[in-house]
């Protein structure tokens, strides 16, 4: 759970990073020492007044003496000094650009104090213009990366991350509850299909047609409400202060609410497709309800379940409305039965802070064991490689691989795996040794540098090796900053099945890679998937929801995912590929 005051002083302490790296290099250890504490805030699971009031705000891992002070001065006086003499010094409003592609602090401050961009829009104008092509270290190359940096941020800009969107919509959708007149609430359209970014939130909600001014005006003047864009009696459209995003509000009346669900679910694709199906049959579907179109007698839409029975098929969930021939499946009853939140038992990628992450093995192992119901994690710190994540060297793991040991044997329980996300180097190679990666429990190997080369050979090189169980966030794509690999996927699939390597579903909200559909052929070509919420602490367990949907959208049910199974299932897939690569156990020479 993030609270509002946690989320405050995370944006914050993210701005003042910004500003601090902005400045330049004599202020990179402030820089650092805000991210971190950025970090450490977002990922608390408890409202940040609980530490300070039980006097344990330095012990979180990230917060030091001096963020640790500012927390308190934004508690006591709601604002923080420092911050707002900052923002007097450095043009803020240009930072907001520093996390698109091509706009790093040095490029921006070029750009601010030669060509005295003050706006984003100013920036752009300036780039498109060519005026920013003139100025010294402003290559061809490199304006053509702000460019496409540019394109890429787009997609945020005009759409939410599924992750943001759900949050803003359970708000809504809370406060909707308070308003007594309405009988049934549901959010709808890609929110409700999980798509993994979302235009607009549309919401449904049933109530008696005498109410429904009254509910409507209740919606529409609410304190979060920050611009009214239409209303009607059956309609009403808004923004969100918090973000500036749009929520469709429809109302309909309690007959009619699930051939309205239904309508306002979408996919407009998967709604065509079944209108013409059901005309073919003499029958007329649309937001109202079934028809016969002989007569026009209705004959239900109360639920979804009787519309699409009514039709001649299956209830189709709403994650698979994409018309990707789920109506086919339907038809001849064969919809699948989709892997659920509760059917995961462990998670297989976290870091803790022997890398970049925030808690130490025994903290991880703690809130395993009070907050959630999982068999095993694995933690998977960086390689050596990873300089800047606090990469570790081989002596490294195995002095992990200790702690992990007395952790266990100080709880009693068996719960936190060892384990590397190691480095897929540029040749193809691993960042860490046969010898150190025989010895762990889980490997994910990964590519986090090298994006343009080779990829496809390079991925295939490490399912290539005895010891690597999972091949992690494998298009490296990052929602509105980087493009997905140019990747061939069906040597990819061939090479991960024939070596019995999985494939990840990463459940980072920027990051949801593999995505629904590289998910879904990688299924139907027999690959196994692991859900992953590369947690780098405790608060982002809950991405593992989003991991779902993904799996959910690709299809899958709980055997094509390899941790929803106990961690003797993980063993004897990992000793499956050991054999079938020729190692048949650990005690092997080098
Ligand atoms: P988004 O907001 O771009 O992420 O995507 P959706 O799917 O939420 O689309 P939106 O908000 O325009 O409309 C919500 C749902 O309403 C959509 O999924 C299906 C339904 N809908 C909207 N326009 C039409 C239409 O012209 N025909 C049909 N059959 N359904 C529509
Ligand atoms: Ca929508
Ligand atoms: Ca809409
Ligand atoms: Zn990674």
């Amino acid at each position: 759970m993030i609270t509002d005051l946690n989320r405050q002083l995370a944006r914050i302490f993210r701005e003042m990073s910004a500003m601090y790296t902005y400045i330049g290099n004599a202020e990179r250890f402030r820089a650092l020492a805000y991210q971190h504490a950025a970090q450490a805030i977002s990922g608390l699971t408890q409202d940040v007044t609980r530490y300070v009031e039980s006097g344990t705000l330095e012990d979180i891992p990230g917060i030091g003496e001096h963020t640790a002070d500012k927390i308190k001065e934004y508690i006591h006086t709601g604002k923080i000094e420092k911050y707002e003499v900052l923002k007097k010094s450095v043009p803020l409003e240009l930072l907001d650009m520093i996390d698109i592609r091509g706009f790093g602090p040095q490029s921006l401050k070029a750009i601010h104090e030669n060509l005295h961009a003050q706006t984003q829009e100013e920036v752009i104008s300036l780039l498109v213009d060519g005026s920013i092509a003139k100025l010294k270290g402003f290559g061809k190359a490199k304006v053509d990366n702000m460019l496409r940096g540019l394109k890429l941020h787009k997609v945020v800009e005009e759409r939410m991350l599924l992750w943001d969107a759900l949050r803003y919509g359970e708000k809504v959708k809370s406060r909707l509850m308070s308003i007594p007149q309405i009988i049934h609430i549901e959010l709808a359209g890609s929110l409700r299909r999980k798509k993994e970014t979302i235009g607009d939130i549309d919401v449904l909600v049933s109530c008696k047609l005498e109410d429904r001014k009254k509910m409507l005006t209740a919606f529409t003047t609410s304190t979060d409400v920050k611009t009214r864009l239409a209303s009607g009696l059956s309609k009403a459209s808004i923004l969100l202060k918090e973000t500036n995003r749009q929520v469709d509000l429809r109302v309909v009346n309690e007959e009619e609410w699930g051939a309205a669900l239904l309508y306002f679910t979408g996919s407009k694709e998967h709604n065509i497709h079944l209108r013409t199906i059901a005309k073919d049959r003499g029958l007329k579907v649309n937001e109202y309800g079934v028809f016969r179109m002989s007569d026009d007698k209705r004959l239900g839409g109360k639920t979804e379940q009787e519309v699409y029975e009514l039709l001649g098929f299956q209830w189709i969930p709403p994650e698979m409305r994409e018309d990707t021939g789920e109506l086919e499946l339907s038809e001849r009853k064969k919809i699948p039965e989709l892997i659920q939140l509760n059917d995961i038992r462990g998670d297989l990628h976290i870091h803790s802070n022997s890398s970049d992450g925030l808690n130490s093995v025994e903290e991880l192992a703690r809130y395993v064991l009070e907050n959630r119901r999982y068999e095993y994690i694995a933690l998977t710190d960086h390689s050596k490689s990873e300089r800047i994540a606090g990469g570790m060297d081989e002596a490294g793991f195995l002095k992990q691989v200790q702690e992990i040991r007395a952790v266990t044997k100080k709880l009693g329980k068996d719960v936190v795996k060892s384990g590397a996300e190691v480095d897929i180097l540029s040749d193809g190679s691993l960042d860490l040794t046969n010898e150190l990666l025989s010895q762990l429990d889980w490997i994910c190997a990964s590519i986090h540098s090298g994006f343009t080369k080779d990829i496809t050979e390079r991925i295939i090189q490490a399912c290539e090796n005895p010891f690597v169980c999972c091949i992690g966030h494998p298009t490296g794509r990052l929602i509105g900053k980087r493009e997905a690999c140019k990747v061939d996927w069906k040597r990819v699939f061939k090479a991960a099945k024939e070596t019995g390597t999985a494939l990840e579903i990463n459940a980072q909200p920027e990051r949801m890679d593999v995505n629904d559909a590289l998910a879904h052929e990688a299924k139907n070509a027999g690959v196994k998937l692991v859900i992953g919420t590369d947690s780098h602490a405790t608060a982002h367990f809950d991405y593992m929801e989003l991991g779902v949907f993904i799996a959910q959208r690709a299809w899958c049910t709980s055997s094509d995912i390899l941790n929803s199974g106990s961690w003797n299932d993980i063993v004897q897939f990992r000793k499956y590929k050991r054999k079938r690569m020729g190692y048949l156990n650990n005690k092997i020479a080098f």
